[in-house]
């Protein structure tokens, strides 16, 4: 631990509080360092690329709130927004001007997006977007693919079934069986693996949902035609694709990976740099099929807080900085940068470690020489080794994400300094990784 960092002392007593009124002490799992150990830091604020926690230690920021904040903390823009909205009321549950200007923005900046629908996570925006996919298609089943995340509606937490191209299974307790077998499981990366699910159940599947570049289960590469593949395939049976592009919406490009690609699935799902750090999510596509959502159509879908003017402001506001500051250019400038300089400062694979990397999103593998194509293939012995290297870097003032499987993000406010500064530990941390072998 660096001479300046201070023990968690009052994150630990928070933690204590926390755990006693809170199941795990966190309103979201990943944040109680179950996949690292250790206390959880009590975030107490955050201005650009850095955190303080409760006890007083910084930290340069590769979290980023898990994608929101690619403008950086406390953005002065964003605040000056959320400012000036809330002065005029907080919600009203009627229609705003707000809510316009970002949504004829966001069908402005993603080309296959006609409409778009607000609403307050990523969670429900897939769960829209799927339940829209069905009541057009007039199909029940639903195609995912195996460590792929969607959020925690029940038939999305589902694993593939014991044989291939069977019915899902739950992978958390309280989702009904019965549930679980609406959707199948299929391999990212493999036309071959939904082929066959098509063969099986002819004229039976609504859409396949897929996170076009996987980012919850390490950061997984297309291969060379599969996206495209999938969009013909589901075509050609007559299903819809729905890129989840909540985490890589308006962070690869201003049109996600779909922009990125030049590719049109029939519907997409957003969230995090939406809502500029507030919850805002939303899904949209081509109009013939948003027409089904009501009031229009006979698809129901509501939310009490859906399209908040304030999160709309603040959505618009980072919208706006990214346009004015050219940031795609600058994002891949400064992911590439900090690859190139981690690159230089060490030979990853001679520690078992791999690195991928899509603009300002990267991820090490610390299973081996090259990353899984597969997200469900991730090595165990990364996880292991990810611990290390994450308490590596959180001692000595860099702030990973508390998980091997997730994704770091770089973002308009880490400059030169905090990436050299992060170049220099965690290639120290690196290097002091136990063997592959020898890892747990
Ligand atoms: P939320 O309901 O958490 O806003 O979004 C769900 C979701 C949907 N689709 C994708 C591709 C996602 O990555 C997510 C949520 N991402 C996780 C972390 N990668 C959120 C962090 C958490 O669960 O606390």
């Amino acid at each position: 631990m660096t001479a300046s960092m201070k023990s968690p002392e009052k994150s630990e007593s928070l933690f204590k509080r926390a755990q006693a009124v809170i199941p795990g002490g966190v309103d979201s799992p990943v944040r109680a360092f179950g996949g690292v150990g250790g206390t959880p830091r009590f975030i107490a604020k955050g201005e650009g690329c850095q955190i303080v926690d409760v006890d007083g230690n910084k930290y340069i920021d590769f979290c980023m709130s898990w994608g929101p904040l690619i403008l950086g903390h406390a953005h002065p823009k964003v605040i000056d927004a959320i400012q000036s909205a809330i002065k005029k009321g907080t919600s009203f549950g009627a229609p705003t001007e707000a809510e316009v200007l970002l949504a004829e923005k966001l069908c402005r900046w993603v080309g296959p997006v006609d409409q778009v629908r607000f609403v307050s996570s990523g969670t429900e925006a897939t769960m829209s977007a799927i339940r829209l996919a069905r009541g057009y298609t007039e199909r029940d089943l639903i195609i995912k693919f195996a460590g792929c995340y969607h959020g925690h509606a029940d038939y999305l937490l589902v694993q593939a079934g014991s044989g291939l191209a069977t019915f899902g299974t739950p992978t958390s307790s309280g989702v009904p069986a019965d549930v679980a077998k609406s959707t199948l499981v299929a391999k990212y990366n493999s036309l071959d693996s939904v082929k066959t699910y098509f063969e099986n159940f002819k004229d039976q599947i609504a859409c396949v949902i897929v996170e076009p570049i996987p980012a919850n289960s390490g950061l997984i590469l297309p291969e060379q035609g599969f996206l495209q593949g999938l969009i013909d395939l589901c075509h050609e049976h007559g299903a819809l694709v729905i890129f989840d592009e909540v985490i890589t919406g308006f962070r690869v490009s201003r049109a996600g990976v779909a922009g990125k690609y030049g590719l049109t699935p029939d519907l997409m799902t957003f969230g995090k740099v939406i809502g500029g750090g507030l919850p805002v999510g939303a899904f949209g596509g081509n109009k013939k099929i948003m027409q089904k959502i009501a009031p229009l159509g006979s698809v129901y879908q509501a939310g009490t807080l859906s399209g908040n003017p304030v999160a709309m402001m603040a959505g618009l506001a980072t919208l706006e900085v990214l346009e004015s500051e050219n940031a795609y250019s600058q994002l891949e400038k400064r992911g590439a940068a900090f690859e190139s300089m981690l690159r230089e400062a060490i030979t990853l694979e001679d520690h078992g470690v791999a690195m991928n990397r899509v603009g300002s999103i990267f991820w090490f593998c610390l299973g081996g020489k090259q990353c899984p194509t597969d997200p469900s293939a991730i090595a165990p012995q990364s996880a292991a080794r990810y611990r290390e290297l994450f308490h590596h870097a959180l001692d000595n003032g860099i702030y990973l994400a508390p998980s091997g499987f997730e994704v770091g993000f770089i973002g308009l406010a880490h400059g030169e300094s905090d990436l050299k500064r992060a170049v220099e530990v965690l290639a120290d941390g690196i290097r002091r990784l136990p063997p592959l072998e020898q890892s747990a």
